[in-house]
């Protein structure tokens, strides 16, 4: 007997009760078999959730709608002229995909995923999908990147585009069509990048979650804002997809839908041909707390099922593997009579008087535009819970049969003439397409009806009632934004006057001072994942609080602390707990709602700087393609600065994963000030009357030191990303330059006295704050010069910085490649230490002198490249290693 553990620790106070239910059971199963077993099993549950007995939810229901036919909400359109619209959209899709590889061979485009989805879009576009017109807010929709053409096609239709637009799909240098959806590339139309699979669907729920955010902190009324996201069956293999779930069902975010295109496809074969990818979503939804419809079967099912009294056609649904639904929908209605229906004559007899068409014409509930509006009706009117709608489709439908259901369908992107006529024939465009259009050589005709036909009439009236065409972007700016004065950086210009500190510390209080910043600090979003105390950030929870949407229902254990945990609907904190990718998701919701709500937010998300690029970088470059707003702070920064942690935790690369993004403005203060100017300047330019669409990367540590006050004249400096901090010494004779930042000045410091006091050598020293910008400015400067012949050249402001003052040695707590990235214009020898390698645990002493960014190192390098500029003599550097007890026979420290 199999013990279901729970069941059996519960005192049963009625054993011989127990028994006799026990055994009806048996006698059913022995008698009328399994099937009725559970039928009965199913409506005892049925009827417990209606007594609200409190049974636990089942997370699986058989292989059928979930809504049923009874039940489905009246559709209140024009089927007749809705279908001819979705039947231009269709025909344009594919044209445009046509025309574009038959223009330029190898460009590419995806026929398939729209095929497949085309009635969930248009019934989300003629009834659902909410617009930004005149003010309003509107819905977040976002599209399936693959399913882009359709979109396209559709705001043709609607005179957004025309044809000379479709033609230039996937051209986009010279502004042709975006392949995929990019508010970088199309900043007027796309909102939300989402073709790299699972960041859609993560940033779907924590965007829906931020408007909850947005609302119980009185910033914005989110009510009549509805976060839809269409997803990939195949796509919910990505951890970002599925991995976020639960957090939707615990924050009861009803204004989220999902709608999941089962095709039962990805891109080389099928999704889950074993079982079925329909029931497993479906339990894990059920599980995380969400609202699941099921939407598996079309209208003209409903009748063999209503007939299907002993439950054999619930049984072959549910028996049937997704490998064999594809199958069906591959061959013809005599193949699934045989294969579906014939094994069993009880079955074969339910279609017995249906013609092998009409068994053929059976369809899936994603092509059924009744029951696709009855869904979304039922979504948008569920209350306490977000829905995902699993709606199943054919992949590449309509296609024709050497592309529907086809393992291939995904990669095929042309049509020959014959599959055009096809297609034509299947949409009844006869009249729209003239035969002799298709004929071999021509390019297929697009076709828009004339504005006063009646499907345009329809198609105008119906996004006028929902507010206006979508997507659209940016939003208007419903909510301004006041930037706070100097006040919350002044602190800062004093230094720390003989305290030791940390740029961490000072990152805290700052972010704490622009909190309270009057009319401004309610924008600020503090974000961290489950690091506020390693980061000093414990400080704010009780002040700022921390978001959650139910409040705090318990007294903390720290209560009777100053600065104890507080939870509150009104929080500003969001504490995501421990997700990287959910933080960042929130991160971006905040940093674009300026484009998709009109409301500027300021976003501070705080992370372990280890795993932040590394960790979400494909997010972070979705940030920047969506235009983010807002500033990423790697904290715990460096590679020995972080001491006591190891190889995953130290960091000495982020800013070289952060060199790769565009858009983002990298920075690496060594002191409070330069941290406080590149917040105060960032605010600016992002925020500021000419708005920037870049976001900041700042790295802090946790090394305390002093804080020195800031110098005059110098913020310009820092934000071009380098600025001389200290002359060389009076005295000593030749000359050199060290580079520094982060916590290395302390090196670069000590090294100077030593150059001074030993060597004769007088070095002036330099902060680096961004060798990313140094290096941006020189490669444009370098361009300017290479299409510029014959003019004057110009130097970069590296080159110009650091001329004349002998050689260069760049200390930093990152690996070389991050200081190298200016050699080139560095006009003089140049010679960068850095932790190239694997962190360790040990004191920063131990690690300073292991990775050889310690002062006695920078010594050795500025001695060396005197001795081979034969400035000093050769055998200087010999003596300095000696001196210092340097052991030159050792490994690399990449090697070690
Ligand atoms: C992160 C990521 N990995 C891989 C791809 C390449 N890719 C594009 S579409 C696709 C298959 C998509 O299948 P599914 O999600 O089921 O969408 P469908 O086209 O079937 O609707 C793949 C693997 C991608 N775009 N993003
Ligand atoms: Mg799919």
């Amino acid at each position: 007997m199999i013990i279901d553990g729970f069941h059996h620790q519960l005192p049963d106070l009625d054993p011989q009760e127990t028994q006799e239910w026990l055994d009806a059971l048996d006698q059913v199963v022995e008698v009328q078999g399994k099937p009725r077993a559970r039928f009965l099993m199913s409506k005892l549950i049925e009827r417990s959730r209606a007594q609200n007995v409190g049974v636990p939810a089942s997370v699986s229901t058989p292989y059928i709608n979930t809504i049923p036919p009874e039940h489905e909400a009246w559709f209140p359109g024009d089927e007749y002229l809705e279908k001819r619209i979705r039947r231009f959209v269709r025909w344009n899709a594919a044209v445009m995909v046509v025309r574009a590889n038959k223009a330029a061979d190898g460009i590419g485009g995806h026929l398939s995923t729209f095929a497949s989805s085309a009635m969930l879009y248009e019934v989300g576009f003629n009834w659902f999908f909410r617009g930004k017109s005149d003010g309003q807010p509107g819905d977040h929709v976002y599209f399936q990147g693959h399913g882009a053409p359709g979109i396209y096609a559709r705001a043709f239709l609607e005179h957004r585009f025309d044809e000379a637009d479709l033609d230039r799909f996937r051209r986009e240098i010279g502004g042709g069509l975006s392949s995929y959806p990019h508010p970088r590339l199309m900043p007027d139309f796309w909102e939300y990048p989402t073709v790299s699979m699972g960041l859609g669907p993560i940033n779907s729920i924590y965007h829906a979650r931020f408007n909850k955010y947005l609302h119980h902190r009185r910033i914005d009324d989110t009510t009549e804002s509805r976060v839809w996201c269409f997803v990939g069956d195949g796509e919910t293999d990505e951890p970002e997809t599925l991995g976020s779930i639960s957090l939707a069902g615990r924050e009861h975010l009803d204004n989220l839908t999902w709608v999941v295109n089962c095709n039962l496809q990805r891109l080389d074969g099928p999704v889950r041909g074993n079982g079925k990818v329909i029931q497993e979503l479906e339990a894990m939804f059920r599980g995380a707390g969400w609202n699941v419809i099921k939407l598996i079967w079309g209208a003209n099912w409903d009748p063999l099922l209503a007939r299907d009294v002993d439950g054999v056609l619930v049984n072959r649904m549910n028996a049937a593997v997704d490998g064999e639904y594809q199958r069906y929908k591959a061959e013809d209605g005599a193949y699934v009579r045989e294969h579906f229906f014939g094994p069993d004559p009880r079955l074969r007899g339910m279609v017995e008087h249906m013609s092998d068409d009409d068994v053929w014409a059976l369809r899936r509930g994603g092509h059924d535009y009744r029951k696709v509006y009855a869904a979304y009706h039922a979504a948008v009117n569920h209350k306490g819970s977000p829905t995902v709608i699993l709606a199943k489709t054919i992949k590449g439908w309509t296609l024709g049969p050497d592309v529907e259901g086809r393992n291939a369908t995904h990669q095929i992107k042309k049509l020959s003439n014959e599959q055009l006529m096809m297609l034509r024939e299947r949409l009844h465009l006869h009249e729209e397409i003239p035969e002799e259009a298709l004929a071999p050589g021509a390019d297929p005709p697009y076709y828009r009806p004339p504005r006063g036909a009646p499907e345009c009439r329809y198609l105008t009236q119906r996004r006028k009632a929902l507010n206006g065409r979508l997507p659209k972007r940016p939003a208007e700016l419903r909510r301004p934004l006041d930037l706070p004065d100097h006040a919350p950086f002044a602190e800062f210009d004093a230094g720390s006057g003989g305290q030791a500190v940390s740029t961490t510390m000072a990152f805290t209080r700052l972010l704490r001072n622009l909190a309270r910043a009057p009319g401004f600090g309610e924008r600020v979003v503090p974000i961290i994942p489950d690091e506020g105390r390693t980061f000093g950030m414990d400080a704010l929870f009780k002040e700022l609080q921390i978001y959650a949407a139910s409040g705090q229902k318990y007294e903390p254990v720290d209560h009777h602390l100053i600065l104890s945990y507080k939870e509150s609907t009104g929080g500003q904190i969001l504490e995501e707990g421990i997700t990287e990718a959910g933080s960042t998701a929130s991160w971006i919701a905040a940093a674009t709602s300026y484009a998709t709500r009109g409301v500027p937010m300021v976003p501070f998300f705080t992370f372990y700087s280890m795993f932040g690029f590394q960790r979400v970088g494909d997010l972070i470059w979705g940030a920047a393609d969506a235009r983010a707003r807002g500033f990423l702070v790697g904290a715990t920064a460096g590679r020995t600065t972080l001491m006591g942690e190891g190889l995953q935790h130290q960091d000495g690369h982020s800013h070289l994963l952060a060199s790769t993004v565009p858009v983002c403005e990298a920075y690496d203060p060594a002191f409070a000030y330069e941290m406080s100017t590149i917040v105060e300047r960032g605010l600016h330019r992002m925020y500021g009357a000419e708005p920037d669409d870049v976001f900041y990367y700042l790295t802090v540590y946790n090394e305390n030191y002093e804080m020195p006050p800031r110098p005059q004249g110098i913020d310009d400096a820092i934000m071009a990303g380098l600025y001389r901090w200290a002359p060389a010494p009076d005295g000593p004779g030749h000359r050199a330059a060290i580079v520094f930042s982060g916590p290395s000045h302390a090196a670069a410091r000590i090294a100077q006295a030593e150059l001074a006091d030993h060597y004769g050598v007088a070095a002036e020293l330099w902060s680096a704050t961004s060798f990313k910008k140094l290096r941006e400015e020189a490669l444009d400067v370098e361009r300017w010069n290479r299409l510029h012949p014959g003019e004057p050249p110009r130097a970069p402001y590296v080159t110009r910085a650091l001329a004349g003052l002998g050689p260069v040695a760049a200390v930093t707590d990152y690996m070389t490649a991050v200081p190298d990235q200016v050699a080139r214009w560095v006009p003089a020898r140049y010679t960068s230490l850095g932790t190239d390698g694997f962190g360790r645990s040990d004191t920063r002493e131990a690690l300073r002198d292991f990775f050889e960014v310690d002062y006695r190192h920078v010594v050795v390098a500025v001695l060396g490249a005197l001795a081979a500029d034969g400035v000093v003599a050769p055998d200087l550097p010999r003596s300095a290693i000696g001196r210092y007890g340097i052991d030159p026979s050792s490994l690399p420290p990449r090697m070690r």
